[in-house]
């Protein structure tokens, strides 16, 4: 063996340690109240240290990130790593009173973020309230060090973070829609990174610009952090090439526009292969049902090209109609798995539990002395299969770990309650008044699940971008009108279903997916819509311990929050 070899081979244990060695990554992340203007008013934000939107964390596949969070605001707050599954690890999700007790102001909790097969952009949020309208920021996981894309490594990575900004104080608007049991406030602007941009009034200055060269490719590692609605988003005489979404990679999709759901994260190529020029990229809100109230704005940036030329005012790109369901659902559902030797998937086969939730939007009675600004004086409220959901005043996750009675039921129905024209023009109000309950699903270890989401057009059909805990899942199927349990199944994609943790069920459609129950815990599952969330349009799945230490919940650490 000459001195070669000898450097070859070492190097090539280096790299073959630096691959099998997942690193252990720090963040501490402060919680704290910051002093910003946006649309010329300025109000005291909750910020992790102080940056709106808050900071990105880097990490490689299979790393453990430890984040630190200290609470110096005034207000609870618990913190959420979307579409990280922390296998066996419940204890770091983060959805308040379901896996833990909010961090009190003047309280810190030390959150390990396990992450396994992840690669690509995920993000993080509050999960408390409606904080996370200010909460938040990308969690970005790049291939294992000596592995890279399933595609050319682009030359530059571009966060798009798509937001929405009140000017009055976010703790305030949910108050207030809770008080008059209505819809919230509209926002009074859309962001991308953080700016409205110049299509509004006093924000021309602080407008998102991103430079790029000609002939070059970037990946923009897309979020959409708002609210309340789905997104169309585009740029200007560009095409976007598609390659993954909520963090696995799919095939590559050309398209003109992007339909994004709170909560999903894309990545996408963009080629600058333009003329030298300013383009807007642009956002604004899919908005299916008539009679709700939203904020029709439309937010930008500005695709710079760099070099020396005259610059003619940016043109806007066409998005589609703001109620254009066909446009919505058709983006959403032509995305497809990578599904390679590299990045294999494994859709189950057979399934030994199959479920059918229904989505409403459902009124309550009004109770409180104002007039109520519901429909016909009512209150709105939600529902999965017809139960609104009672969150705890304690963690589900420490109730179950402790065999704690009393703190919720475990008799979440498989089907709906009551069977009807789910998605008739015409329903009668009779079904409009949920039950309420705090009722879980079990779920046995290595159970394989068929859940069929069904929207419902009780008091009015909404698309419902539904998000669970700890999984993936893969999107086996879609369409508008009631699921038919013989028809539709024949139409499943079990060849290359796209795997995602949300997923936006069409206004008066349905989606199943199919997931494997191989992570024990207790897994929150709701609409990705905050009013929804507020309305009560959540449940939980408890996955049971299995057989061997693999298939068994790792304890709780010693800082979890006290109640
Ligand atoms: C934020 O800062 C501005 C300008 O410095 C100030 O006028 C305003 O009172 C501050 N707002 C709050 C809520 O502290
Ligand atoms: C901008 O300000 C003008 C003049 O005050 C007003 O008429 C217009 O509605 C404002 N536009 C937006 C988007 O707020
Ligand atoms: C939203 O704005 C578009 C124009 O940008 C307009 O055509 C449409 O009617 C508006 N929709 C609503 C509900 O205001
Ligand atoms: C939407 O798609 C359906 C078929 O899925 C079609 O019948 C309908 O005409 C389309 N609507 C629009 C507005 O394009
Ligand atoms: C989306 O629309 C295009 C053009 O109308 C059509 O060719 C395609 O089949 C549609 N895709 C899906 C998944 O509906
Ligand atoms: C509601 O009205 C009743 C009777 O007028 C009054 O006693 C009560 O204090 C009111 N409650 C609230 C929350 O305003
Ligand atoms: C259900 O309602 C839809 C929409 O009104 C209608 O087209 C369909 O025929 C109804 N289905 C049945 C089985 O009544
Ligand atoms: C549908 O609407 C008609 C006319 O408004 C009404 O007579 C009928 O009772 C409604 N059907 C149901 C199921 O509510
Ligand atoms: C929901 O349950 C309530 C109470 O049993 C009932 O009145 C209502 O009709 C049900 N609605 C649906 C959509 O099943
Ligand atoms: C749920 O029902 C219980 C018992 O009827 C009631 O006390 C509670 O206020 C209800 N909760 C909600 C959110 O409606
Ligand atoms: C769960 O299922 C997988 C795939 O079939 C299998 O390899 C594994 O042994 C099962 N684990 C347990 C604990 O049943
Ligand atoms: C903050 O959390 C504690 C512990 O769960 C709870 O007792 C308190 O009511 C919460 N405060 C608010 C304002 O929700
Ligand atoms: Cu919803």
């Amino acid at each position: 063996m000459n001195i070669h070899h000898v450097l070859v081979v070492g190097l090539l244990v280096i790299l073959h340690l630096m691959q099998s060695q997942a690193a252990l990554v720090r963040y501490n992340f402060v919680v704290q109240e910051t002093n910003y203007t946006r649309l010329c008013s300025s109000k005291n934000i909750l910020t992790v240290n102080g940056q709106y939107p808050g900071p990105t964390i880097s990490a490689h596949r299979g790393d453990t990130v430890i984040v630190d969070v200290i609470n110096q605001a005034s207000q609870n707050i618990t913190i959420h790593w979307h579409g990280v599954k922390l296998p066996r690890y419940p204890w770091s999700d983060g959805p308040e009173f379901i896996t833990q007790c909010p961090i009190q102001p003047g309280a810190r909790f030390s959150q390990k973020i396990i992450l396994s097969d992840e690669e690509g952009t995920l993000w993080w949020h509050a999960h408390s309230d409606w904080s996370r309208a200010t909460v938040h920021g990308l969690l970005v996981i790049s291939p294992k060090i000596g592995t890279t894309y399933p595609f050319p490594k682009p030359h530059a990575e571009v966060p798009v973070i798509l937001g929405d900004w009140w000017k009055n104080d976010i703790q305030a608007v949910m108050e207030d829609f809770m008080r008059r049991g209505g819809d919230p406030a509209p926002s009074d602007a859309l962001t991308i990174n953080g700016q409205p941009g110049d299509r509004y009034n006093c924000s021309r200055q602080e407008t998102t610009k991103v430079h790029v060269d000609k002939g070059k490719t970037y990946m923009l590692r897309m979020v959409n952090a708002a609210m309340n609605n789905i997104m169309f988003f585009a740029i200007a005489n560009h095409e976007l090439i598609v390659v993954g979404t909520d963090g696995a990679y799919t095939k590559p999709l050309k398209t003109n526009y992007i339909t994004i759901s709170p909560g999903q994260t894309i990545d996408a190529l963009l080629v600058a292969n333009q003329p030298r020029n300013h383009y807007y990229m642009a956002a604004k809100f899919y908005n299916s049902n008539p009679r709700s109230l939203f904020d029709n704005s439309t937010t930008t940036a500005i695709l710079t090209y760099n070099g020396k030329y005259t610059a003619s005012p940016p043109i806007l790109p066409p998005l589609p109609a703001f109620n254009d369901r066909n446009a919505s659902a058709n983006f959403t559902s032509s995305l497809r798995s990578l599904a390679s030797n590299e990045h294999p998937i494994d859709v189950p086969m057979t399934l030994t539990r199959k479920l059918l939730y229904t989505l409403s939007i459902n009124t309550l009675p009004c109770t409180s002395n104002t007039t109520c600004s519901g429909p016909r004086g009512n209150r709105f409220a939600a529902s999965i299969n017809n139960i609104t959901f009672d969150a705890p005043r304690t963690s589900i996750l420490d109730a179950y770990y402790r065999g704690m009675n009393g703190v919720y039921g475990d008799n979440f129905p498989d089907n709906p309650p009551f069977m009807f024209n789910y998605t008739a023009a015409n329903l009668s109000t009779s079904l409009q008044t949920p039950m309420n309950g705090t009722e879980v699903k079990i779920l046995k270890y290595n159970d394989t699940v068929e859940l069929v989401f069904q929207g419902t057009n009780v008091v009015s059909g909404v698309d419902h971008p539904m998000h669970l805990h700890g999984y993936s899942f893969y999107v086996v199927g879609s369409g508008f009108g009631n699921f038919d349990r013989k028809r539709d199944p024949l139409n499943y994609n079990l060849v290359d279903p796209p795997l995602q943790q949300t997923i936006a069920v069409p206004q008066n459609g349905w989606t199943a997916i199919r997931f494997r129950a191989n992570n024990p815990g207790v897994w929150f599952m709701h609409c990705h819509f905050e009013r929804h969330v507020s309305w009560g349009m959540e449940m939980v799945f408890i996955v049971r311990n299995g057989k061997g230490v693999d298939a068994r919940m790792l304890p709780p650490p010693k800082d979890m929050p006290k109640c």
